[in-house]
Order: structure tokens, then C-alpha cells, then sequence
């Protein structure tokens, strides 16, 4: 890449160059970013999480924890999350009270394997789920119906062949289970968890198991409201905010309704806006989205450190 700390916004990259674009972060700021291999795929591959502070060297800071990629064909969401990782490394002057108080733990990609299989070919790009063999005759489970709270209990399918697959048990899926580590090894400090999928425009906050809502919700609204009040003043995108249920469809097993009720606060799934087909804006919106994106999330998360 560039040598700049950045990996650019003009093409999107590979599970392999993302990892390798933050253990050079790491090195060359072995103060502030440090990289930790939390797990491995079914198909193998290393998932690391990125750790960014502001190098003051304090420790046991609040946590911000943030997640991509648990649906291949959802590429704008890597995409968004390595921009992310741009901003609070490279541009601290202005990012400096989003890491006075926190830290930011950041897993670009869920579902590696699934990542990569919809970049071979124009056949495999639609692909969702992850690539472990849930039958005889399919492959995949899907990872956002595969969490252990409310397991399977609506809006998932018993069917090993379907794109909402919830898998044969809860956690069957090894990317799920790191997903899970992440969340309760983080939950005593965690403030909030935000994982970012394709395509809305929506900022959803739980539950997606049912339509009643969280004791909480003002609280999740509110800072829902933060970065939506952003992005529209920032490009004029109008998203929706609400429970995941109430917006978009009943989904339980999902990581945003484990990690709130694992003790995060706030807790949102963001649904990037749509492009192309809808799940695969083209690399010539990358730059403009993932900008916008970032301004959203800025927001959220000064609306959290303020609290
Ligand atoms: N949408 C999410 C999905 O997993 C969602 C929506 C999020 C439902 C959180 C329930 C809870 O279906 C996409 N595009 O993946
Ligand atoms: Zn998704």
C-alpha cells in the first residue's frame, strides 16, 4: 500500500491485505496499535483484531468494539471499517477525545472465508453465509443468525440451503464463537459495539428477536440520532433509525442483541447504503461512502464519550 499509514479508497482489498495493512500499522506505531490473533476460520485463516489508542499507555480504558464483514458479499463494510482504522491512526489531532477515554477494538472481517470466496468470480460475488458445510448438498451458515441468545427463534431457517441459515447449533460457526469472545472479553469496559453490514440506509439498535423494545431505548436512540444528525448534514443521506425488528424483519441469533445483552449499552447494527445491485456498491463509491460512514460513527461515538 501507500506507506502513508493508509490503504486508499480506490479498489477493495483482500482479507489478506487487510491483515497485513494492520500489522504494518502495528509496527510502525508500536505505541498505539497493537494486533492480536483472535482466531482462525473453518477454512483457516487468521482473524486478528486491531487494538488503536492514543499511546498514553493507560490501561483497562472504556471500549469501543467494532466488526465487518460478517456477510461476504457486504464488501463496503471492510471497506468502511479499514477507513475507520485510517482515521483514528493517522488523523489523532482530530480523533483525539474519541481516544482520550477509549480504546477502539476493531475485527475488520467476520466471515473471512466467505470474503474471499465472492471475490473469485462473478458466480460466487452474491454469496452470504460462511463456507463450513451445513448439509450433504450446502454449504454456509449464516453468522448473524448464529449467536446464542433467542437462538433460531424467528426470522432464521432450519434449512441448511438457505441464506439465513441459523446453523445447526448456536456458535457452530467458529467465526461466531470469536465474535462472542470479543464481545464478553470486552463487555466490563464495553461502551459500545457497532457492526457494519449492506444495505439500508438504517442505523438499527436491538431487538431483532422481538418488537418490544430495550428498557434503554431513549438512551440508543439518542445516540443513534447523533450520527444520523451527522451524515445528513455531511452528504445529505437520510438514514432510518429503529429497533431491528420494527424496521426491518424479526431476526433473532444476531451479534447486536448478544452484545447488548452482554452488558454494551449501545449496540448497533448500521446498514451501509445501497450501490449496484444493492449489497455491491461499485469501487468508484467507496471513497465518498465510507467518508460518510466515518462521519456517522464519529458522531455515535462522541455522543458516547460524552455520557
Ligand atoms: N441485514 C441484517 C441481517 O442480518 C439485521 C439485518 C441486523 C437483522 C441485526 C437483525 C439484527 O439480516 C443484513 N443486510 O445483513
Ligand atoms: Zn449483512
Amino acid at each position: 500500500y501507500r506507506g502513508n499509514g493508509r490503504l486508499g479508497t480506490e479498489r477493495f482489498y483482500s482479507h489478506g491485505e487487510i491483515n497485513q495493512y494492520i500489522e504494518d500499522l502495528a509496527q510502525e506505531q508500536p505505541r498505539r496499535v497493537f494486533v492480536k490473533t483472535v482466531g482462525r476460520s473453518y477454512e483457516r485463516r487468521l482473524m486478528k483484531t486491531v487494538t488503536i489508542t492514543n499511546g498514553d499507555g493507560r490501561r483497562n480504558k472504556n471500549v469501543i468494539l467494532v466488526d465487518g464483514g460478517f456477510h461476504a458479499r457486504e464488501w463496503i463494510s471492510p471497506a468502511t471499517v479499514v477507513y475507520l482504522i485510517d482515521e483514528l491512526v493517522n488523523n489523532l489531532s482530530e480523533n483525539a477525545d474519541l481516544l482520550l477515554d477509549y480504546d477502539w477494538v476493531i475485527l475488520p472481517v467476520v466471515n473471512p472465508d466467505g470474503y474471499e470466496y465472492t471475490q473469485l468470480s462473478e458466480d460466487t460475488r452474491m454469496w452470504r453465509k460462511t463456507r463450513k458445510p451445513s448439509s450433504a448438498d450446502c454449504i454456509g451458515t449464516d453468522p448473524n443468525r448464529n449467536f446464542d441468545f433467542h437462538w433460531n427463534e424467528g426470522g432464521a431457517s432450519d434449512n441448511p440451503c438457505a441464506d439465513t441459515y441459523a446453523g445447526s447449533n448456536a456458535f457452530s460457526e467458529p467465526e461466531a464463537q470469536v465474535v462472542s469472545d470479543l464481545i464478553h472479553s470486552h463487555a466490563a469496559r464495553g461502551k459500545m459495539y457497532l457492526t457494519l453490514h449492506s444495505f439500508g440506509p438504517y442505523i438499527l439498535y436491538p431487538w431483532g428477536w422481538t418488537s418490544d423494545l430495550p428498557d434503554t431505548v431513549a438512551d440508543l436512540h439518542e445516540v443513534a440520532q447523533a450520527g444520523f444528525d451527522a451524515i445528513l448534514a455531511d452528504t445529505g443521506t437520510f438514514y432510518e433509525i429503529g429497533s431491528s425488528t420494527n424496521k426491518l424483519y424479526v431476526a433473532a441469533g444476531a451479534s447486536d442483541d448478544y452484545a447488548f445483552n452482554a452488558g454494551f449499552p449501545i449496540s448497533f447494527t448500521m446498514e451501509l447504503p445501497p450501490g449496484g445491485t444493492g449489497f455491491d456498491p461499485p469501487a468508484s463509491a467507496i471513497d465518498r461512502m465510507v467518508k460518510e460512514t466515518f462521519v456517522g460513527i464519529a458522531a455515535m461515538a462522541r455522543k458516547v464519550v460524552q455520557k
